[in-house]
């Protein structure tokens, strides 16, 4: 497929500026037997919403400069992103001088403009030009100017993300003109640290992987039955007892499961957890935590069996799936949780905390004389509502703290939690039926996001969780589902991919599952709709690659042979 669509003739710059004037996006819709949009060397992910090509190429140089005009405090950081990726390679100087400071004109050959621009309409939006002379950018704030670095990343050789010289590049990037904002403002990725755990030192770099495909959130799923893995300093038993399970089943549980008798575990600090936030916060990547309630949560339970509604004792998973037990929604349990909750604020400061939500079984609930007071007392119509009034309390503890409680759809399966946004993962429909309720959503349907899924069905592919999840699925990825109408398609903040770890359990093997699919989802999240074809995509994975490449990234290689 790929060889047909390098073979085609490139549009001209008639259509790309014809494009342009018909109001950004490509009008009649993704039609996969047009002609790419954008030309093969500019091998941009995600597609930017405007790119009018332009003719020749700009080369950096040892006169090359970085300067900066305008009032954002964190534009100088952005600034020395640039640089110190451009020295690290080229080995030019690239000095960062502020254009606001100097009494006359600077110059550079060529010089890199980064301006901001309070005039301009959106906070992640920028315009970007390249002649073969200058380079200017401009945004709003800093934020829109970092994802405009992150272009200009992409538009040089792939040598641009290698970790140091490499010899006889030509450091030039094709001349061009880019207009560019993201369709949706929330654009995630999680990963699962509780069944298996991953340093701090890859975090960053999933962090830092991420951005450079223009995401927005970190989704740290850091508590599960299988290992607690955030310090918490009222309850220190959580990670002495909790981080660590005695063995882990091997393989896909079999009957009788086989373990691996290799005690495991891990957990971040408090300390690691800040510096976490404060490098995604460096890269404007907001993280989202999540605290598992009130199902998956045998590692707590392991660690204060008093919070279950059985005596217990109780022991961190070794295996995986579903368990029955739970919180038991007592006074002790809201407590617990509060003071939990109340340590991860101060932890993170960005407004949203996740709190799971996920398949909780009622077996316990059912059983336990404590949990059928709450039902009376509350006068619940059934156990199946101790859920909403579980999550209900939790949400109001954090509306009380200024923070907003995200939760699994289950969490609105039973009414409206109030103040909550709803991570829907069954599929469209439980995301259609949130935002129905007037729920805020973010989508992350099992069916195109769930990157613990293999990549193709060939001999060879690493154990995964169930089915296939090709590139092109998840390219088709459409986070706003059908039916939902134009007044509340703006409930749909975005979406998500996914990485649930039981059988991920290092960071080579991390890669291969979750790359190249966050590029074809970051452009479902980042590119208008009218805009995406899989084909033209495919021809721009190909030369974006080349930053993998460099980068050292263990992506699957599938697509090279479509
Ligand atoms: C369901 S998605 C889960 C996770 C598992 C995952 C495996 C969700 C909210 N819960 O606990 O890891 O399936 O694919």
């Amino acid at each position: 497929m790929l060889r047909t669509a390098t073979a085609r003739r490139l549009p001209s710059a008639l259509l790309l500026v014809a494009w342009a004037l018909s109001g950004c996006e490509f009008a009649g819709g993704a039609d996969p037997a047009r002609e790419p949009i954008v030309p093969k060397r500019y091998n941009l992910v995600p597609l930017p919403r405007l790119v009018v090509e332009r003719d020749g190429n700009l080369k950096l140089g040892a006169d090359t400069r970085i300067a900066t005009r305008g009032a954002d405090p964190d534009l100088d950081r952005v600034a020395t992103f640039l640089a110190q990726r451009l020295r690290s390679v080229t080995g030019y100087p690239v000095p960062v001088v502020s254009a606001d400071a100097a009494g006359e004109p600077i110059v550079g050959a060529p010089l890199i403009e980064l301006d901001v621009d309070p005039s301009r309409p959106d906070d992640e939006g920028y315009v970007l030009d390249v002649s073969t002379s200058a380079i200017q950018l401009s945004a709003k704030g800093a934020r829109g100017v970092f994802y405009g670095v992150e272009t200009l990343r992409q538009l040089l050789p792939g040598e641009v993300d290698a970790p140091g010289p490499t010899d006889g590049v030509t450091w030039s990037m094709p001349a061009v003109r880019i207009e560019d904002a993201p369709r949706f403002a929330y654009r995630g990725m999680h990963l699962d640290v509780s069944r298996h755990f991953f340093s701090v030192e890859f975090v960053e770099r999933y962090i830092d992987l991420m951005a450079l495909y223009k995401m927005n959130t970190f989704h740290w799923h850091l508590t599960d039955d299988q290992g607690w893995r955030i310090e918490i300093k009222k309850y220190p038993q959580l990670t002495a007892v909790g981080a660590m399970r005695k063995e882990t089943v091997v393989g896909r549980p079999s009957k009788p499961p086989i373990f691996d008798g290799q005690p495991y575990g891990g957990f971040y600090t408090q300390d690691e957890i800040r510096e976490v936030v404060a490098y995604a916060a460096d890269r404007f990547v907001k993280v989202l935590p999540e605290i598992e309630m009130p199902g998956h949560c045998l590692a707590a339970l392991a660690s204060y069996p008093e919070l279950a509604c059985t005596p217990g004792p109780f022991e961190t998973a070794t295996s995986w799936g579903v368990f029955d037990d739970i919180y038991c929604p007592s006074e002790g349990t809201f407590q617990f949780l509060t003071d939990v909750l109340g340590e991860v604020i101060t932890l993170f400061p960005d407004a949203l905390v996740h709190v799971g939500g996920d398949e909780v079984p009622e077996a316990r609930w059912r059983d336990s004389p404590v949990a059928q007071e709450v039902v009376t007392r509350e006068s619940l119509a059934s156990t199946s509502d101790l859920e909403a009034y579980f999550v209900g309390r939790i949400a109001s503890f954090l509306t009380a703290n200024g923070r907003g409680l995200v939760g699994w759809d289950e969490i609105a399966a039973r009414g409206k939690v109030a103040d909550a946004t709803v991570m829907s993962w069954r599929g469209a429909d439980t995301g259609l039926a949130a935002a129905l309720q007037g729920y805020p959503v973010i989508m992350t349907p099992v069916g195109y996001t769930y990157f613990d899924q293999a990549q193709s069905g060939d001999l060879g592919e690493p154990l995964a969780a169930g089915a296939v999840l090709s590139l092109e699925h998840v390219y088709a990825f459409e986070p706003v589902p059908a039916g939902l109408g134009e007044a509340q398609a703006p409930l749909i903040l975005g979406g998500q991919g996914n990485l649930w770890t039981e059988y991920v359990a290092t960071n080579e093997h991390a890669e291969y599952m979750v790359f190249p699919r966050l590029l074809a989802l970051s452009e479902a999240l980042w590119s208008p709709r009218a805009s995406r074809s899989y084909l033209d995509f495919l021809a721009r994975l190909t030369g974006n690659a080349k930053h993998l490449d460099a980068l050292g990234v263990n992506y699957a290689h599938h697509f090279e042979s479509q």
